[in-house]
């Protein structure tokens, strides 16, 4: 009994850090924790966006995940429209709502984010949580391993169990490398170093 309570007191201590953290399972059926800022909607389905503004320097995070519950047909455009009425994510958007022009983001960690080159956003969606972003290939219908949205974003629909992504990229400076979109995926050694640190307390006080 004296185990169940401290272990009980150690989840309890830990899960505010991770309180964010959802377990998200993808087409394929592959499970990942997903460090998510914030869920709008509700419904039978579900998406996780990645937007990822390959901030670097000073800034502590560069790519964040806002989930997503939906009934029957919804477009990624509708998606953007209810997350942005939903929290801190701003969206402006342009050609009639039809491409994206900027994403604005100030998160809890402190950080300012926004695209200092608007309009120059890369998009896709994959079945695959581990699937790597990479360039656009020469037939333009994949970044990596990703499905680019060669549609405007009020085309293209949602597909429960998919992850869309959205990767800001240089459009008009070629001088800027290219640069890939990271999906906060919580690794399994912070897990299994929570599960060791439970089970050595439980050790001391045996
Ligand atoms: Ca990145
Ligand atoms: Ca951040
Ligand atoms: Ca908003």
């Amino acid at each position: 009994m004296k185990k169940t309570i401290c272990l009980i007191m150690i989840v309890s201590c830990i899960s505010p850090v991770w309180a964010s953290l959802y377990q998200f399972t993808d087409t394929l059926g592959q499970t990942a924790s997903i460090d998510v800022e914030y869920w709008t909607g509700t419904g039978a389905n579900e998406t996780i966006l990645v937007i990822d503004w390959n901030q670097s320097g000073t800034y502590v995070s560069e790519s964040h995940a806002f989930g997503y519950r939906w009934d029957g047909t919804k477009t990624v455009a509708e998606m953007l429209i209810d997350i942005d009425a939903n929290g801190a994510l701003d969206t402006d958007t342009g050609y009639g709502g039809a491409f994206v022009n900027n994403l604005y983001y100030n998160d809890v960690d402190g950080d300012t984010h926004a695209h200092n080159e608007s309009g120059s956003f890369n998009l896709g969606s994959t079945s695959d949580i581990y699937a790597e972003w990479g360039n656009m290939n020469s037939n333009w219908t994949m970044l990596g391993e990703w499905e680019a949205n060669q549609a405007g974003i009020d085309a293209e629909n949602l597909v429960n169990g998919q992850l869309e992504g959205i990767n800001v990229m240089y459009w008009f400076d070629t001088t800027q490398p290219y640069m890939n979109l990271d999906v906060p995926i919580v690794p399994e050694p912070a897990t299994l170093a929570l599960l060791g640190l439970g089970a050595l307390v439980l050790r001391k006080r045996k």
